[in-house]
Order: C-alpha cells, then sequence, then structure tokens
C-alpha cells in the first residue's frame, strides 16, 4: 500500500477567485485542535527529519510548493505539494522529511493534536526500533 495519500480539496472558486474550505470530518479525517504554517524556508533548507508516536496531520502548501518525503520504516515514497488543492494525509509512525521548497512556499499543517514535543521521534534509529516493536 501506498504512503502517499492525497486528497484533493474541491475548489469552491467563482467569477471573482478560488476558495477551499476545510472541515473536520470532511475534507479533514478528524478533529482538527492545530494549525501551524511553515513559511519563509531558506535556500537549500530541509525540514522535517522526524516521526509522531500518535498524530494525524494533513499538509498543503497555499503556495508555492516543496517535497515531501515519507518513510514509514520499510520504504520511502515521495510527493511533490504544488497546488492548494492537494492535501497529504499522513499518519502515525511516518518518518517525514520535507525538501527543495520554493521561495514563496506556505506550507500549511491541520494536526490532529496540540502541540506535544513527547509524541516526537527525532532519532532515525529511534523510529526504526520503534516500528519493529
Ligand atoms: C511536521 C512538519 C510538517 C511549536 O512550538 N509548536 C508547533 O505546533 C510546532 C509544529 C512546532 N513548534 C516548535 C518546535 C520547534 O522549536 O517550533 C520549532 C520548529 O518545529 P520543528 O523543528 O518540529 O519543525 P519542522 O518543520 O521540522 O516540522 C514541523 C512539525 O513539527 C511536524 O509535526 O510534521 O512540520
Amino acid at each position: 500500500m501506498s504512503l502517499i495519500k492525497t486528497i484533493d480539496f474541491p475548489p469552491l472558486g467563482d467569477e471573482r477567485g478560488s476558495l477551499v474550505a476545510l472541515e473536520a470530518h470532511k475534507t479533514v479525517p478528524f478533529d482538527v485542535k492545530r494549525v501551524y504554517y511553515i513559511f519563509g524556508t531558506k535556500p537549500g533548507v530541509s525540514r522535517g527529519f522526524h516521526a509522531h508516536r500518535a498524530l494525524q496531520q494533513v499538509s498543503v502548501c497555499v503556495t508555492g510548493k516543496c517535497r515531501m518525503v515519507l518513510d514509514d520504516g520499510h520504504k520511502r515514497e515521495e510527493v511533490w505539494l504544488d497546488s492548494p488543492t492537494k492535501g497529504l494525509l499522513i499518519g502515525d509512525l511516518v518518518w517525514r522529511e520535507m525538501h527543495d521548497f520554493s521561495p514563496d512556499c506556505v506550507l500549511l499543517v491541520l494536526a490532529s493534536e496540540f502541540y506535544d514535543e513527547t509524541d516526537y521521534i527525532r532519532s532515525y534509529d529511534e523510529f526504526k526500533r520503534v516500528v519493529a516493536s
């Protein structure tokens, strides 16, 4: 089964332009407790390099693009987030890396839980051990 689970957000545009609505349990398959966004990423910088123990997230580049790499401890897959109507669903115990941010990239993330540093696995070796156990 592919690690890449994209969600197509229906564009609700009219003659004035475009609009996307993200609603819990409709376009986003969980209760949204937190929203954050990443912008102004410096040239050549990659981010992420961690997994979460119990967190679901949907990520979307509302402007610009970046390359998302996912790894479940057995395989690695990647996808470009390059459209404000394309979301990427990432569940528990998936290692993620974000690369090749365009200068205008704004990566919006909706999360199922409040911020909790203890939920992070920031060592790839530990991630492999947790996945294997
Ligand atoms: C993820 C990718 C896509 C907070 O205080 N609250 C928050 O909600 C978040 C997300 C971060 N922080 C603090 C923790 C660090 O001191 O902001 C700093 C940067 O966070 P981090 O190094 O985790 O950023 P990224 O870009 O590597 O990862 C973030 C999310 O943490 C992560 O869950 O999936 O974006």
